[in-house]
Order: C-alpha cells, then structure tokens, then sequence
C-alpha cells in the first residue's frame, strides 16, 4: 500500500490547523501510521528540500521552516500520494482550487501551511527522514467498507 509524508508547516500549527488537516486525511480513508509535533534543525529541513538548494527563495523557505513546530505525519492508502497532492492544492494557494486546504486557508506561497510528497520514491525517502524509527504497520476494520475485493 503506498505511503505519503504529510507535513503542517509552522504556520499550519501556529493558525491551529493540524486537527482541519488531519481530518481531511482521515475522513478521506487514508490510515494514520505516524504523528509528531517536532522542532527540526535548520540542517534536516536543508535535507528535506534539497532538490530546492539552488532556487532563490530557499534561504526564506529554510527561514519559514525553522520559524515554529511542525506536524509530521505518514498516511497510509491506495492512491496516498497523488490524492494527497490533490488534497493540498497547488503549491502556490492562488491556483489552489477551493476545497483543497491550500485554497481552503491561505494566501501566499511562502505560507503555504502544508506539505505533501509528490511522488512514491520521494515519500519513502522522507518518511526515512522524518520517522527514522519507523512508522505503525496496523489493520484496520474500516478498510473493509473502503476497499473493493479483488
Ligand atoms: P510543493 O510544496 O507544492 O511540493 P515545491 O516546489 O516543492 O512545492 O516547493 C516547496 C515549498 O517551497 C513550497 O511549498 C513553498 O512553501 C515554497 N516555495 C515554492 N516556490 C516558492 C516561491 O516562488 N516563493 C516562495 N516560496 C516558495
Ligand atoms: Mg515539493
């Protein structure tokens, strides 16, 4: 079943938007295998976005990032992370279709609230970064009302 890292960014925690995002997530049907509230270096978030060292607005990203907590989470589910990029909207909230959380509660693309990997290999990479313990591997009672049988 594919994986996707889904991160609230500081100002998605700051604005009290962790649970409108977690809810989505579960209401959807995707199954939470992680969660944290953590703090991380300006050195892990560099590894994070590494594919965005050379764009000039990584040292404000990097800034953005480091400003508060973040929210870190794993879900779980077919289809996780192009549905999840879905869920998010574009990354710039001003092409964020309404109804998706970027369109749904903000403004500019440098206070986007949120994160989501963007493809499968990408994902397991982060989730590697951010969970290196590992994440819940558990069945759940609802799939069975969620999955069609092969
Ligand atoms: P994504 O988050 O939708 O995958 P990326 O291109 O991977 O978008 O960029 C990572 C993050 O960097 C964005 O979510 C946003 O917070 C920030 N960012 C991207 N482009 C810009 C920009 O042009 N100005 C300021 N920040 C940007
Ligand atoms: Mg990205």
């Amino acid at each position: 079943m594919e994986r996707t890292y889904i991160m609230v960014k500081p100002d998605g925690v700051q604005r009290g938007l962790v649970g409108e995002i977690v809810k989505r997530f579960e209401q959807k049907g995707f199954k939470l295998a992680a969660l944290r509230l953590m703090t991380p270096t300006e050195e892990h978030l560099k590894q994070h976005y590494k594919d965005l060292a050379e764009k000039p607005f990584f040292p404000g990203l990097i800034k953005y990032m480091t400003s508060g907590p973040v929210v870190g989470m794993v879900w779980v589910g077919k289809g996780a992370v192009t549905t999840g990029r879905k869920m998010l909207g574009a990354t710039n909230p001003a092409d964020s279709a309404p109804g998706t959380i970027r369109g749904d509660f903000c403004i500019e693309v440098g206070m986007n609230i949120c994160h989501g990997s963007d493809t499968v290999e990408n994902a397991e990479a982060e989730i590697a970064l951010w969970f290196p313990e590992g994440v819940a591997t558990y069945e759940k009672s609802e799939d069975a009302w969620l999955y069609e049988k092969r």
